[in-house]
């Protein structure tokens, strides 16, 4: 009879735990950030984990790690989809061949401008996008400013499609960005962020793209120092977590992990606006060359192939890409 009760306390302590331990945090997360200290985003991450500790009453514990320590994007986000890391700042250009409706922001030219994106991200299709991600064990907390990108390159001024061909250019790893380079007739080469200072110097590649803030804080412009405004891509950012981990969450936990995380992104989106311009500032001061493209219509016509490739691999986003195009 005692060996009984002892058997059944001993299984309801362990039921308590497990209870407990349900929706109270046990360990402290690991986070992923790409960018270097001082970066919006670095500086959004880590306020993010600040405030999800101060809101909790330091029961829920995040520890950024930044400038990409623990690995390149693809291979993080498959960390934070298998539970190896529980939380991350990604942009949705890698995320695209994981989650097809987060590849429609990156198909070049899609959005008017980063308001544009946000509006976007706000109404229906930022839900379908969000979905998307959810079935691909991605929860999205919140969204993170990624600015529009540009080419930049070390040999020329790019004004027409003409002074892309032949161009070797680094791409993120998604098939919509070597489609995009391909139908300019340059060379895409898809390739690790981390890589592509030493590759724009060495020329393994003659040019990549990116916003003015990673220009800048990766030291490409030393290297690559024609800046050509064509504005192709305006991809956002998600700021993100497990979603084994995040159902597992109370409602007050998931809560405070929402609200930390829009008051992160207000904080990210206004220190990217003002990064934007100080980093446009220093590397013109360091002697960049920069040009505007005053008709970027045919950049525009020449990504038909790419829009037409996409929708015919992937019918069913059809109304999906549609909706972004018809939203003011
Ligand atoms: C940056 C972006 C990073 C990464 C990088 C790249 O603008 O914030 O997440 O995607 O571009 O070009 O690889």
């Amino acid at each position: 009879m005692n060996y009984l009760k002892k058997i059944t306390g001993v299984v309801l302590a362990i039921a308590l735990i497990i209870g407990f331990s349900a929706s109270v945090q046990a360990k402290e997360w690991k986070g992923w950030n790409i960018h270097v200290a001082g970066y919006p985003n670095t500086i959004g991450t880590d306020k993010f984990a600040e405030l999800v500790s101060q809101k909790s009453g330091g029961k829920m514990k995040i520890k950024m790690y930044h400038a990409g320590t623990l690995g390149s994007q693809p291979d993080a986000i498959e960390q934070v989809r298998m539970g190896g890391l529980e939380i991350a700042n990604f942009s949705l250009g890698p995320m695209g061949p994981i989650v097809p409706e987060a590849n429609v922001v990156s198909l070049p030219f899609i959005f008017k401008d980063p308001d544009h994106a946000f509006r976007v991200l706000e109404g229906k299709a930022g839900d379908m996008i969000n979905e998307g991600m959810a079935k691909k064990g991605l929860v999205s907390l919140a969204w993170y400013d990624g600015g529009s990108r540009s080419f930049y390159n070390s040999k020329k001024p790019i004004k027409a499609p003409a002074d892309v061909v032949g161009m070797k250019v680094r791409v993120m790893n998604n098939e919509l960005y070597s489609g995009m380079i391909k139908s300019l007739g340059g060379n895409p080469s898809p390739m690790a962020f981390a890589e592509v200072y030493q590759s724009l110097k060495t020329g393994v590649v003659d040019g990549a793209e990116n916003n003015w803030p990673s220009y800048e804080s990766t030291g490409h412009y030393e290297v690559a120092p024609f800046y050509s405004l064509s504005q192709h891509l305006i991809i956002p950012e998600t700021l993100c977590i497990n979603a084994a981990v995040w159902k597992k969450l109370s409602a007050q936990e998931q809560k405070i992990l929402k609200e930390a995380a829009q008051e992160s992104a207000l904080l990210q989106r206004k220190l990217w606006k003002e990064r934007s311009t100080a980093s446009q500032s220093k590397v013109m001061a360091a002697g960049v060359s920069f040009n505007m493209i005053p008709d970027k219509g045919p950049f525009q016509a020449a990504m038909k192939p790419v829009y037409d490739k996409f929708l015919a691999d992937n019918p069913a986003l059809k109304p999906l890409v549609k909706m972004i195009q018809n939203t003011p």
